[in-house]
């Protein structure tokens, strides 16, 4: 037998699901599914550069075609792929303001909804920083056989099946979380396939790098104001100053945070009470990822994950990362002064 054997991400997927002999595999093929939609994606940000997709949606490039916005074009392909799947009912995505129910009886039959944000961190396409999908399955809560109500996708994030993303990067990575575990896939692009290089990701209990747009102190509350001072302070032994890092891409910060242990924060400040960072299409999902990874993820009164959501776009305030990292920070940020 051949050494050290690519396992694709299917390959992986179908065994970890044989483990449970109640699965019916209809999770794995969805992961699937997403996995296609975002080579498909990625193929289309390799090409950024190239062809004139940086533009505005509507705009022609010199042959007269009409070009469309990358994160347009994401959306369009994972609606559509998602609505060929066998396994979907619906989708919410943060670039349509309402859910879709696919109507067809295949889908009224299907069990799972998906939410995304298609192409996160879209402000850093025209500089070449790294982009991402993120993604959340939850199992609906309305009746199999019809179509899907908007109660499947208001579920708080403890009740999410799987989520995960794609960072189209220096190289491109599928990441996605399980309650077990997660496990991150990077494209091989001679075979086009995602194969498993990041088994069983853990995140550090402690790092050494904070990550928040620091240009927004002068809007914070006092207590994110003496943490941040806390993460610029020296002190040897317990290994500060901490390193500042900010790609302003979550896909991007998250990952680093993963993998090399940190904290990420998106506070509420004194023009956003909620911060920016959308719940059910960017918290939740890396939240879910984060804890099943052993780290953790608080709005500063509470677990995201219990958070109920009472609307589609809306927003939380965020602090996620290394255990350890995430509890010193919320002894500084005093309950009072955070809005859930
Ligand atoms: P987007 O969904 O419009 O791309 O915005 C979300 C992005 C995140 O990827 C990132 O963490 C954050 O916005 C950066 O915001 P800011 O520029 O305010 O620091
Ligand atoms: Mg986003």
């Amino acid at each position: 037998m051949a050494q050290n054997k690519l396992i694709t991400m299917d390959e992986f997927t179908i065994q970890e699901t044989r483990k449970f002999p109640q699965a019916t595999g209809e999770l794995s093929s969805l992961l699937r599914d997403i996995g296609l939609a975002g080579k498909i994606v990625n193929k289309q940000v390799l090409k950024a550069g190239l062809v004139d997709i940086l533009g505005k949606h509507g705009a022609t490039n010199i042959q007269g075609e009409e070009q469309m916005k990358l994160d347009v074009y994401a959306n369009e392909t994972l609606i559509n792929i998602l609505k060929n799947s066998s396994d979907c009912a619906g989708i919410a995505s943060e670039e349509n303001d309402d859910h879709v129910c696919y109507e067809d009886t295949f889908s009224a039959n299907s069990k799972y909804v998906v939410l995304f944000d298609p192409l996160d961190g879209s402000s850093n396409i025209d500089v070449n920083a790294p982009i991402g999908t993120i993604f959340s399955i939850y199992r609906r809560v309305s009746e199999l056989g019809k179509t899907c109500t908007k109660e499947d996708f208001l579920q708080p994030g403890n009740r999410l099946m799987a989520a995960g993303y794609i960072i189209y990067g220096s190289s491109t990575m599928m990441v996605y979380a399980t309650k077990i575990s997660v496990n991150g896939f990077t494209l091989e692009p001679s075979i086009g396939e995602f194969c498993l290089s990041h088994p069983n990701i853990r995140i550090p209990e402690n790092g050494k790098i904070y990550s928040i747009n620091q240009g927004n102190t002068v809007k914070y509350t006092e207590g994110m104001k003496s943490y941040l001072n806390y993460c610029m302070e020296s002190n040897k032994e317990e290994g500060r100053p901490y390193s500042h890092r900010y790609i302003g891409s979550m896909v991007a910060d998250m990952h680093r945070t993963l993998i090399k242990g940190g904290i990420f924060m998106y506070p509420a400040d004194k023009s956003s009470a909620r911060g920016k960072l959308r719940l059910q299409y960017e918290c939740n999902p890396m939240a879910f990822i984060v804890e099943a990874a052993g780290g953790k993820a608080t709005y500063g009164n509470g677990n995201i994950l219990d958070i109920v959501p009472t609307e589609l776009h809306q927003r939380t305030p965020i602090f996620i990362g290394s255990k350890n990292m995430v509890n010193k920070a919320l002894e500084f940020v005093a309950e009072k002064e955070m809005v859930g």
